[in-house]
């Protein structure tokens, strides 16, 4: 049978007479039928992945590719005038992630399976994900983003385990979700859910009674938790997660012939970072049920986990107060306790015991102690974890830490967003990358063939022009694709400084009123989501957006420099303004980026970085060489040393440079009056004058003058420029996941197959 046969039994009817939602739930079938042939039993040692997040974004296209049928059924839609991307439009994008931790879960979920390694996820199946964002007088409202329909990729199981939250019996229902391999085999996300969850309790906006545990547990991701009940929640979510979790890994492993003492013969857990730690006086209590003592499991969940760190930023390392897990988990607390004394009798350092003397459990200092690996996800965070922040843990356990640089699955982050480009580079060096990434460097023996170039120009262009429709068609905005396209995307936070990028923009639309033009049209697009309660970075936005306005509404300016600010950034958005991207934004201040992942997607489709010495921006630049990349900025010795001297004053360097000040001070002008709020503009400038603890304004200077080097290299020698693009993506081979994974395997995890 051919595809238009195959796909017209799955219909019932000719596919031209389908509609796009028909073809989409035949092609979820077959799909379905084609991935559960490539799963395949498991002998040795299996991963499980925990994490409360996974940001899978849509799956058509993408198991579509992995299983080799993309082509075939894109071909037979079309010849019955059908189009595979309007189906895609179909698909609700499961949103089960903030960023780039729960981005990097779905990468090395797609990796694991596309090396045919046994690795299955375990996380919650959260009704909403994260919220929706809108856009309303130029601030940013929070809506439930609803993804469930009764077609979802995850199946209902008839599998269920009784999970105790604060003395009450509640029942976790397995959810499965095939991950299907590039031409690998399919492994499982396990997601966790009630069957009790009461949707109609949301209220306005994504407001709800957080005290209703059966009816809201898995309602959002990370709900808000600017209040106790927030905050209490996420513990409950945390350990309905890890108790379900717990048990799916010993049940799995006993069905295989494990009998508890050898559990880490059959499974490696791998918890990514703090949000799964319970999982390791969890497995010690089930351990404990099956008869098997304290010392023992503590030996056997040790040497079953491991633990990613994932950030140096204090407020991201949970510590929870005693009081909450006595309350949501008094189960676990005698152990955890247990815990305590005997990691106390390993170090009398009481910095690093697990609960300190204000009585809040440090999750992450359990995690070092009582599993056998913890990695850092870049080279200078791994470097400054175990220098700096983990100090006392890397001396007391050296042989623990390690570093495993991210990585980024090409089949989503090229294969998929950018057929163009895959294309092109198939002809040139073959198929071979798919597979194996190194062999993107092939590429570097066409740096001087100007037929080369011009094409990779050509495909840049048509990507632009893409993403200008799909701009005017989802956001109503009109760019100029002749512009070059400036791209800053990712969670908005202070650190990553989008508030540097601001300032850098009102300093240009300064300097265009003062008669200087740029050499060439610049856009600047943002596309970031602020948590709800984080005020700053929801000023941030704000001010982003007023500013959007008021260049939009000067005819002076306009030609020359635009602001969009994307509504409701997510993985589909992602993958329509990389491949357009031609300057990427990787601002954040030295040292407190652990990795960055989206500087990996940008490189990969050709853009340059724009960008700081921090997380893997220190390996692309090894790697592309300094003339490939523009750096700019303070280095993490520099900053981590103005820290510690602890005498950083924001207002001296207001007072002291001219254009800083004219900028800052522009936030509170006329202008951006006309367009925004007093209170929010007002706050912001305050900060920045009087805080700026993410040290914005030491940096602004060399980032002015470190952009501008871009858009005239830009603008005046667009053949170097593309020839260093050509460089940036021949050499981005290191940052495929499949090397992250492999590396992964070989050190800690050691899988069988
Ligand atoms: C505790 C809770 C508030 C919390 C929720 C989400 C804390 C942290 C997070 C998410 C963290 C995160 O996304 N970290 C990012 O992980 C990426 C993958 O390793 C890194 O590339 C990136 O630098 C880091 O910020």
């Amino acid at each position: 049978m051919n595809m238009t046969e195959t796909l017209q039994k799955l219909t019932g009817k000719s596919l031209a007479d389908c509609t796009n939602q028909e073809i989409y739930l035949a092609l979820l079938d077959l799909i379905r039928e084609n991935s559960a042939k490539k799963a395949t039993p498991v002998t040795g040692r299996k991963l499980y992945y925990i994490s409360a997040e996974f940001l899978i974004g849509k799956l058509l296209s993408n198991n579509l590719i992995n299983l080799g049928l993309y082509d075939e059924v894109r071909t037979a839609l079309a010849d019955a005038g059908k189009s595979l991307s309007e189906i895609e439009e179909v698909e609700p994008e499961p949103s089960l992630g903030n960023g780039g931790l729960g981005r990097l879960a779905a990468c090395f979920l797609d990796s694991l399976a596309t090396l045919n390694l046994p690795g299955d996820g375990i996380g919650l199946r959260y009704h909403f994900g994260l919220f929706h964002q809108q856009f309303k007088d130029n601030l940013q409202n929070e809506l439930p983003d609803p993804w469930l329909t009764e077609h979802s990729w995850a199946e209902k199981t008839d599998i269920t385990y009784p999970v105790k939250l604060a003395g009450k019996s509640y029942t976790a229902r397995l959810y499965k979700l095939a991950v299907t391999g590039y031409e690998g085999r399919t492994n499982t996300l396990n997601l966790f859910d009630l069957d009790t969850i009461d949707e109609s309790i949301v209220e306005e906006g994504i407001s709800f009674d957080k005290t209703a545990i059966a009816k809201n547990l898995t309602l959002f991701l990370y709900p808000d938790d600017s209040d106790e009940a927030g905050r209490l929640l996420r513990v409950y979510q945390q350990y309905m997660m890890v108790s379900a979790g717990a048990q799916l890994v010993l049940a799995e492993c006993v069905a295989r012939g494990c009998n508890y003492h050898d559990l880490a013969d059959y499974a490696a857990i791998q918890i990514n970072d703090t949000h799964p730690s319970m999982v390791i006086p969890e497995l010690i209590r089930l351990l404990g049920e099956h008869g098997i003592k304290f010392e023992e499991a503590v030996e056997i969940v040790t040497a079953t986990c491991a633990y990613t760190n994932h950030t140096i930023l204090a407020e991201a390392l949970e510590k929870w107060p005693r009081a909450y897990l006595d309350k949501v988990v008094p189960q676990l607390m005698p152990i955890i306790e247990k815990l305590d004394e005997l990691a106390g009798k390993r170090t009398k350092d009481k910095s690093l015991a697990i609960i300190d003397k204000d009585d809040r459990v440090h999750m992450a200092h359990m995690d070092i102690h009582f599993t056998h690996s913890t990695n850092g996800v870049a080279a200078l965070h791994t470097e400054i974890l175990e220098e700096s922040e983990l100090h006392g843990f890397y001396e007391l356990y050296p042989e623990k830490f390690n570093n495993k640089t991210n990585g980024i699955t090409f089949r989503r982050w090229l294969l998929e967003c950018n057929p163009a480009l895959a294309e092109e580079l198939e002809s040139l060096i073959g198929s071979g990358f798919r597979k194996n990434a190194d062999e993107l460097e092939k590429l570097l023996t066409y740096a001087d063939d100007e037929n080369v170039l011009n094409k990779l120009t050509e495909i840049k262009s048509t990507a632009k022009k893409a993403l200008a429709d799909w701009l005017l068609r989802t956001q109503g905005v009109t760019v100029n694709p002749e512009a070059m396209f400036d791209i800053q995307s990712k969670r908005l936070h202070e650190y990553k400084r989008q508030q540097l990028n601001l300032l850098y923009l009102i300093h240009q639309y300064c300097e265009i009123k003062a008669g200087h033009l740029p050499p060439v049209p610049l856009v600047s697009i943002f596309g970031a989501k602020a948590a709800p309660a984080y005020i700053i970075a929801k000023d941030i936005i704000h001010a982003l957006l007023a500013l959007s306005e008021v260049i939009a509404n000067d005819p002076a300016v306009s030609p020359w420099l635009q602001v969009v600010f994307v509504e409701n950034y997510n993985v589909t958005a992602a993958e329509k303004l990389i491949p357009a991207c031609d300057l990427s934004e990787q601002i954040s201040l030295a040292s407190k980026e652990a990795s960055g992942t989206g500087n990996m997607k940008f490189m990969l489709n050709g853009a340059l970085t724009l960008g700081t010495m921090d997380g893997a921006n220190v390996e692309i630049s090894q790697r592309v060489g300094n003339d490939n990349i523009y750096i700019f900025g303070q280095t993490s010795n520099q900053v981590i040393h103005r820290y510690e001297l602890g005498d950083y004053k924001a207002s001296e360097w207001y007072e002291g440079d001219p254009n800083l000040r004219r900028a800052i001070d522009f936030l509170t002008s006329k202008e951006m009056l006309s367009a925004g709020h007093e209170e929010n503009l007002n706050r912001l400038q305050h900060e920045l004058i009087s805080k700026d603890w993410f040290q914005t304004l030491p940096d602004f200077n060399a980032y002015v003058v470190r952009k501008g080097q871009a858009l005239a290299n830009y603008a005046l020698n667009p053949t170097e420029w593309r020839r260093r693009c050509l460089v940036n993506i021949a050499m981005a081979g290191f940052f495929s996941s499949d090397r992250t994974i492999a590396e992964y395997n070989k050190d800690i995890w050691k899988l069988g197959k």
